[in-house]
């Protein structure tokens, strides 16, 4: 029997690239569930899959340190979240690259909280990328400060700046979201209309433009910025997203250009998924990923 991530796993922490941590909770989605089964499912799926980026690279180098599962035991909320932010402060003081496998968007609210610490202690400015179809700034949405309609709300109420939080790929809003953004302008969005039309080259240019090494990067993505043609298997599709091609360009430039310390992988609900393309999306794109860490220096 094959190792989940194979040549790339390690047992050494201090050698690890890469922090992996499953979130496996979909408690807060509000359409379809099934996104807590995404890390058995990526762990599943990446036994099939050898240490090699789509153009041959050979990543076995970028080696990763597998956490295992936060996993769920049926408490409130709140107290859940307690327990993630306590292992992510923990996680991200070691400052290597923490991959959070969520999930739905929720589990973002006690990661985003934990990051935001971890960049004060090591005096940076604190940055969030948000790549969806969703804002998710609802102050409270089907009654919930926890929906994951709302972890970009809840990231600015902990104290990240509006002007530092970069919204990528938006095309499916709220009223009060649309109000808020009114009010709040330097929150900066990229539809998908506008990407569809400009392409991504402005998008790569303001993001090296605004986050300066004097910045840490929390980059949350959630799978339904792709379009759901590309990746269906998710609670809450939405038509008219990006390409799978201009997302992976995306992130792969942000890895490139800016210092991510923590990456969440969120909302894959492998029930929802049609031959597992969803996952395969997620998990291929990890890999490109690991590439870029690869050849960058610790
Ligand atoms: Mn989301």
């Amino acid at each position: 029997m094959k190792e989940e991530f194979r040549d790339l796993l390690t047992d050494s922490i201090e050698e690890s690239r890469v922090i992996l941590t499953g979130i496996p909770y979909d408690g807060n989605a509000s359409v379809g569930k099934g996104a807590s089964l995404a890390p058995k499912r990526l762990r599943e799926l990446s036994k099939h899959l050898p240490p090699l980026t789509k153009d041959g690279s050979d990543i076995s180098s970028c080696k990763i340190f597998d956490m295992g599962d936060i996993s769920y035991k049926g408490e409130a909320c709140e107290e859940y979240f307690k327990r993630i932010e306590q292992s992510a402060c923990t996680t991200l003081s070691l400052n290597k690259f923490n991959l959070f496998i969520g999930g739905d968007h929720s589990v973002a609210i006690p990661l985003q909280k934990a990051f935001l610490k971890e960049a004060k202690r090591q005096h940076k400015k604190a940055g969030i990328i948000h790549i969806d179809a969703h804002p998710d700034i609802c102050d409270v949405y089907e009654g919930s400060p926890y929906s994951h309609a709302c972890p970009i709300r809840r990231a600015i109420d902990e104290g990240f700046n509006k002007s530092d939080i970069l919204l990528i790929g938006m095309r499916g809003f709220e009223l009060q979201e649309i109000k808020y953004f009114e009010q709040n302008k330097e929150i900066e969005v990229f539809s998908s209309s506008n990407i569809n039309l400009m392409g991504i080259d402005p998008i790569l240019k303001r993001i090296k433009e605004k986050f300066n090494e004097d910045y840490l990067i929390y980059l949350s993505y959630d799978i339904d910025a792709n379009d759901p043609c590309f990746a269906p298997g998710t609670g809450t599709p939405e038509p008219f997203g990006l390409h799978s091609a201009d997302v992976l360009n995306i992130i792969l430039s942000i890895f490139s250009n800016v210092n991510v310390l923590a990456m969440d992988l969120v909302e894959i609900a492998p029930p929802l998924d049609c031959n597992d393309i969803t996952s395969w999306l997620g998990l291929k794109t990890l890999y490109e990923i690991f590439n870029i860490i690869k050849n960058k220096e610790e």
